[in-house]
């Protein structure tokens, strides 16, 4: 039988992804996200447009990842420093490297951003609260300001069948609700890290608005 999704599968990609040097490990920045996207797929096909971008993204990163240029892309801060050095990064428009790393991973790290408003409003919500308008609130909050009108809009469908609290707290498959709600006390600081240090490198390079 497969395995199912964890919570605590994800807690622990995420806890992988830094090195000491308090580097960004790609490897499992994408595990991470593998494991998300097996979780989006329980939930049904309105998601699958959300999930198929994800699994595209993290396609190609895992390309340049074993590609023979790999060993450049170990690291999220290796991975900056070999594109910019070797002009591989499509700055102000879009051009010959649409597919860059760098621009690549901007994505799923706005998509990380969201990931932890949605936890974290989740940990603190109460037996009453909708996921869908913690799922929104969250997105307005980050990706949505990335998103043209209409991927906004399917993006706002999608929302509408988002499963209810309970059923979030079930398939993540961590025991009972306190017991979830004190895995995602564990979870959240390690993702939070892992979202400001690519934040703070991104920023440092400019790269924070790559098209
Ligand atoms: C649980 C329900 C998921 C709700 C998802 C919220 C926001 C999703 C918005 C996604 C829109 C995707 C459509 C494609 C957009 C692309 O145009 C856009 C830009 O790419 P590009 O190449 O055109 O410049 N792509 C993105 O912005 C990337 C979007 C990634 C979305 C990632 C959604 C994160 C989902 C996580 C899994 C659910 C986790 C719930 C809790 C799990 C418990 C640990």
């Amino acid at each position: 039988m497969a395995e199912a999704f964890s919570l605590q599968k994800v807690l622990e990609t995420f806890r992988s992804c830094l090195s000491e040097e308090k580097e960004v490990y790609i490897k499992y920045y994408l595990a991470g996200w593998q494991e998300l996207v097996s979780f989006m797929n329980t939930l049904g096909n309105v998601f699958s447009f959300i999930s198929k971008d994800v699994v595209s993204k993290v396609q190609i990163l895992e390309n340049l990842l074993t590609g023979e240029n790999g060993s450049h892309y170990v690291t999220v801060q290796s991975m900056v420093k070999y594109e910019l050095e070797n002009n591989l990064v499509d700055i102000t428009k879009r051009g010959n490297h649409i597919e860059s790393g760098c621009r690549t991973l901007l994505r799923l790290h706005r998509a990380l951003r969201w990931l932890e408003l949605f936890l974290d409003s989740l940990r603190t919500s109460k037996e009453d609260d909708k996921t869908s308008v913690m799922c929104c609130d969250a997105y307005n909050e980050s990706l949505a300001q990335h998103h043209p009108w209409l991927i906004r809009k399917a993006v706002g469908v999608a929302f509408c069948a988002i499963p209810g609290r309970d059923t979030f707290f079930q398939v993540m498959n961590a025991g009972d609700e306190t017991q979830v709600v004190a895995l995602l006390g564990e979870s959240l600081p390690l993702i939070s890290e892992v979202y400001q240090i690519t934040e703070d490198l991104y920023a440092k390079n400019n790269l924070l608005e790559l098209p």
